[in-house]
C-alpha cells in the first residue's frame, strides 16, 4: 500500500515536469498504457494474499482515476499555453508593403468624367434615362420617319412588340427633359446606346454624350463656340476644327466636326486615311418639329444639339487602335490608364 502510495506521488511528480505533448504522452503509456505500470499492478493481484485483494484492488483503481484526472488536466494546461505561445510568436504585419493591386477606372469611364467635367464646366446640367425606351421618344419624336433605315430591326434591338427598344442614341433623354421642363435648358446626357453592329470597328453597345441647349437666342455661332472649346479642352491643345455640312432629321441645318488629325498632325495616316482629318461629332440646330413635339413653342425657343461616340474619342486621346480591347476587361490594358 505505501508503494502504491509512492507511485501515485512520483507519477504526478513527473506529470508536473512534462513540457510538451509529446512528453506527456510517454509519462500517459508509461503509467496507463497496455503494457504500463498499472496494468501490470492489477495483472499481478493472483499474486496478492486472498484477504488483501480488495484494498489492493481499490487502491490501484484510486492510483489510476488520480493519475488520468492529472494528466487530463496537465494536457489543457498544455493546449492553453501552446496557444498563448503561439498568439505572442505569431502576428500579422498589417503595415506590410503588399504589391499594389487596387482597382483602376477603366478608360471608357476616364473619358466619360472628362468629357462631363468640361461640359459641366461650362454650365450643363447632367441628365440620365432610361436604357430601354419607348420607341416615340426614340424615333418618332425625333422627327425620324417611320420608313428610316435606323428603325430597321437590322439595325435596332427590340425588346418586344409593344414599342419598347434599346435606345440607339441618347437623346431620348433630350426628349425626356423637354417635355418636362420649361426652357433655357442646358444639358448633357452621357450613357449607354445600343446598336445591331458587330465587326472589327463597332460594338453592339457603346457610350455616347450627347448634349442640348434650348432657349430664346441659341444660334449656329454659339455652337461652334461650344464644340471647339470642349475639343481643345479635350484633347488639351490648339486643334484646328471645321464644321462639315451634313444631314439629320432632329436638326436643321446640320453638320459633322473633323479636328486635325491628332495622331499624324495632319501630315496623313492610317487613322485619318490620308486626308488628315478625323470625324469626331454631329451637331446641328435642333429640328421645329421635334421642340414642338416635346412642347417648346418655336415662336419663342430655338435651340442646338450635338453628340458624340465616347469610344472613338477615347481612342484618339489614348492612341487605342482597336474598339474591342475596352470590351475584354483585360487587367493589364486597363491598368495603363
Ligand atoms: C447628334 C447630332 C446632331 C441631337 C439632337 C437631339 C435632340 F433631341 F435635341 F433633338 N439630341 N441630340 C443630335 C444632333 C445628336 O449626334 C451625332
Amino acid at each position: 500500500m505505501n508503494d502504491l502510495e509512492k507511485l501515485k506521488e512520483e507519477a504526478l511528480l513527473e506529470l508536473k515536469q512534462v513540457k510538451t505533448k509529446e512528453e506527456l504522452q510517454e509519462v500517459k503509456s508509461k503509467y496507463l498504457g497496455k503494457k504500463g505500470v498499472i496494468s501490470s499492478l492489477l495483472k499481478k493481484i493472483r499474486e496478492i494474499p486472498p484477504e488483501e485483494r480488495k484494498e489492493f484492488g481499490r487502491k490501484v483503481n484510486e492510483v489510476k482515476s488520480a493519475l488520468e484526472d492529472a494528466l487530463r488536466r496537465r494536457e489543457e494546461e498544455l493546449k492553453r499555453s501552446e496557444l498563448e505561445e503561439k498568439l505572442s510568436k505569431e502576428w500579422v504585419d498589417l503595415t506590410f508593403p503588399l504589391q499594389r493591386t487596387a482597382g483602376k477606372l477603366h478608360p471608357i469611364t476616364l473619358t466619360l468624367e472628362r468629357i462631363v467635367e468640361i461640359f459641366r464646366g461650362m454650365g450643363f446640367q447632367v441628365e440620365k434615362g432610361p436604357e430601354v425606351e419607348l420607341e416615340d421618344y426614340n424615333f418618332d419624336k425625333l422627327n425620324i420617319p417611320p420608313d428610316h433605315p435606323a428603325r430597321d430591326m437590322q439595325d435596332t434591338f427590340y425588346v418586344n412588340r409593344e414599342g419598347h427598344l434599346l435606345r440607339t442614341h441618347t437623346s431620348p433623354v433630350q426628349i425626356r427633359t423637354m417635355l418636362k421642363q420649361k426652357p433655357p435648358i442646358q444639358i448633357i446626357a452621357p450613357g449607354k446606346v445600343y446598336r445591331r453592329d458587330d465587326d472589327p470597328t463597332h460594338s453592339p453597345m457603346f457610350h455616347q454624350v450627347e448634349g442640348l441647349v434650348v432657349n430664346e437666342y441659341a444660334n449656329f455661332r454659339h455652337m461652334k463656340f461650344v464644340i471647339e472649346e470642349f475639343l481643345r479642352e479635350f484633347f488639351q491643345t490648339d486643334l484646328p476644327v471645321r464644321f462639315r455640312t451634313s444631314y439629320f432629321p432632329f436638326t436643321e441645318p446640320s453638320a459633322e466636326v473633323d479636328i486635325g488629325c491628332v495622331i499624324c498632325g495632319q501630315e496623313g495616316c492610317r487613322v485619318c486615311k490620308g486626308t488628315g482629318w478625323l470625324e469626331v461629332m454631329g451637331c446641328g440646330m435642333v429640328h421645329p418639329a421635334v421642340l414642338e413635339n416635346c412642347g417648346v413653342d418655336t415662336e419663342f425657343y430655338q435651340g442646338f444639339a450635338f453628340g458624340m461616340g465616347v469610344e472613338r474619342l477615347a481612342m484618339l486621346l489614348y492612341g487605342i487602335d482597336n474598339i474591342k480591347l475596352f470590351y475584354e476587361n483585360d487587367i493589364r490594358f486597363i491598368n495603363q490608364f
